[in-house]
């Protein structure tokens, strides 16, 4: 059996639901385009950067603009969406993360936070949980967008610990695609006929416990 070293954590939606939030503003910023996005879109938008996310959008709504304006509609919605979070408290956490997250540490399991969100250091504050993580990596320092790898690789880098040592835990098809391309085990959080790719799909990080029966298995520095 496999044992891993580090657990590689997205932000939106495996620790903190805030795609809601991100899919208002998006959905706002269609509206004042003319068109509406559809529910199924959501899914279009996830662990999807700022600039990449708003050209899936005005893709959807077959609309072109300038580049100028584009830095402008993606700077209004992220007003919109920071507003939107700026009231989040530690009671917001997923279910069963911010456990997870203590065991995995408790243990000597080192973690890395790999999100595509600008946006994660303040959300980390807000939930009360940046000392969980060894290391943070974020769209403001890796710009390359899930499914390139770039973002978890940086965090293994950070961690002093080689891919294939480390697993993501990814709510986004482009997430676990991300992992894949950097030789790393890809643990879906949601539902495994969305997250076909994935090793492993839980339902969220409360049913971590179950990982150990498909093989994936952490072993700390103080085992
Ligand atoms: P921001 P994750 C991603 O977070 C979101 O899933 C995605 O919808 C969003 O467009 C992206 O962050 C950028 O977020 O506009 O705050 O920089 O899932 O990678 O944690
Ligand atoms: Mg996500």
């Amino acid at each position: 059996m496999t044992t891993y070293r580090a657990a590689l954590f997205d932000l939106d939606g495996v620790i903190v639901d805030t795609a809601v939030h991100h899919f208002a503003a998006w959905r706002q910023t269609a509206a004042e385009l003319g068109f509406t996005l559809a529910d199924e879109d959501e899914e279009l938008l996830k662990g999807v950067g700022r600039m990449d996310a708003l050209r899936v959008v005005l893709h959807i709504g077959g609309v072109t603009v300038s580049e100028e304006e584009a830095v402008r509609l993606a700077a209004e919605k992220n007003a919109r969406y920071v507003e939107a979070i700026s009231t989040i408290t530690p009671e917001d956490m997923l279910p069963g993360a911010r456990e997870y997250l203590v065991e995995l540490r408790d243990r000597g399991v080192l973690t890395a936070l790999g999100s595509a969100s600008r946006n994660a250091p303040m959300i980390l504050e807000c939930l009360e949980i940046v000392d969980l993580f060894d290391a943070v990596i974020d769209g403001s320092v890796v710009t390359e967008a899930k499914p390139n790898p770039r973002v978890f690789l940086a965090g293994a880098e950070a961690l002093g610990v080689e891919p294939s040592a480390c697993v993501v835990f990814e709510d986004a098809i482009a997430g676990v695609e991300a992992a894949h391309a950097g030789d790393m085990v890809a643990v879906g959080i949601g539902d495994p006929a969305v997250l076909t790719e994935a090793d492993v799909v839980i339902p969220g990080l409360h049913a971590a416990g179950e990982l150990a029966a498909h093989g994936i298995v952490f072993v700390g520095s103080d085992d």
